[in-house]
């Protein structure tokens, strides 16, 4: 990031920390920041698919406790007036009206999630219902997510952050950076591979699993008790074939193994982007965020090293930027 570009971010986090403190103190909707979880995609490949009503895979965000502390620092130290300009002073060029349709869980979602909370770009929550998934009636595109940004759709997390990025650092020329290239599609290659896996590796993780992609998803109360068990017993069997197809054969120490090859990766940086996370650094936390805190996140960063880049990342991300609906 150019150093013009880094002071704007400086400021846009500090905007965004006013207005996040502004939501809390005043009566401006408050983003929900809750433990989260929804269906997303253990089936999300493009060949030999699982049917879709095998297609759920848990994630979850989390509150972070230092993230929540040093905001309330951040405002008790910002005039609530100052805090307000800053809030209000966007660049032109930052989205009006960002609509993210999504599961909750997703890890591709969360992806997107990271990519708008770190940039403090705010955008309301379309919650898909991944069995009738009536709310993209009016899309071609079946997946999510997809982004609507004043109007315009936008699919592939991918090409999402890559159309918004190119939007609000012009002058930025993410292709030009190899090392970020190279683990982003590390990341849509490996990593998101190797989740599901262990998120339903046997049936007491697939239930915890379930537990939260139904209490957090878009679920008739019919579906969500139907979904919670015949989704994680039906994700417990894809998620052998999953790591059939992904040559996986100890699905822990596969994530504990891509969890320690993304530390090796920051060798002496703070994130892969220096002293600042940059869309690599954004994307493998976009999709860990949802396993976080599952027993599968617990364990990988108990046993590997990456535990202090994530706690780092999650301060770096801060509060979601999501409103109302
Ligand atoms: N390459 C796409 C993958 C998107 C994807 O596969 N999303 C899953 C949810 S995590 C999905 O919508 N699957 C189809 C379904 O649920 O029916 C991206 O990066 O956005």
């Amino acid at each position: 990031m150019m150093r013009t570009q880094a002071l704007a971010h400086l400021l846009r986090r500090s905007a965004a920390s006013s207005s996040a403190h502004l939501r809390r103190f005043s009566s401006l909707p408050s983003p929900p920041r809750l433990p989260s979880f929804v269906p997303a995609a253990a089936a999300t490949s493009t060949a030999g698919k699982p049917s879709k009503s095998a297609s759920f895979a848990p994630f979850a965000g989390a509150l972070s406790l230092s993230a929540a502390a040093a905001v309330v620092a951040v405002a008790v130290s910002v005039p609530v007036a100052f805090a307000e300009e800053l809030r209000a002073d966007k660049p032109e060029h930052y989205p009006r009206e960002v609509v993210l349709y999504q599961y909750e869980a997703c890890p591709f979602c969360n992806k997107v999630k990271a990519y708008l909370d770190y940039n403090n770009i705010s955008y309301k929550v379309v919650e898909v219902n991944p069995i009738s998934k009536k709310e993209l009636k009016w899309s071609d595109y079946k997946k999510v997510p997809i982004l609507v940004v004043d109007g315009e759709q936008l699919v592939d997390s991918t090409e999402i952050i890559e159309k918004l990025n190119k939007r609000i650092y012009p002058e930025d020329s993410v292709s030009d950076n190899d090392e970020e290239k190279k683990w982003r599609r590390w990341v849509d290659g490996h990593l998101v591979h190797v989740l599901s896996p262990n998120i339903y590796r046997n049936t007491s993780e697939a239930l915890e699993s379930f537990d939260y992609i139904t209490s957090h998803g878009n679920f008739s109360r019919t579906e969500k008790f139907t979904v919670k068990y015949a989704g994680a017993a039906a994700m417990y069997m894809v998620s052998k074939k999953l790591k059939k197809k992904y040559n996986i054969t100890d699905e822990r120490a596969a994530l504990y193994g891509a969890a320690e090859t993304w530390v090796e990766a920051l060798g002496d940086r703070d994130f892969l982007g220096g002293s600042n996370p940059n869309l690599a650094d954004l994307a493998v936390f976009g999709v860990l965020r949802p396993i976080r805190y599952l027993k599968s996140g617990r364990d990988m960063v108990e046993n590997t090293r990456i535990g202090e880049w994530y706690q780092r990342m999650e301060s770096a991300v801060g509060e979601s930027a999501r409103i109302s609906a």
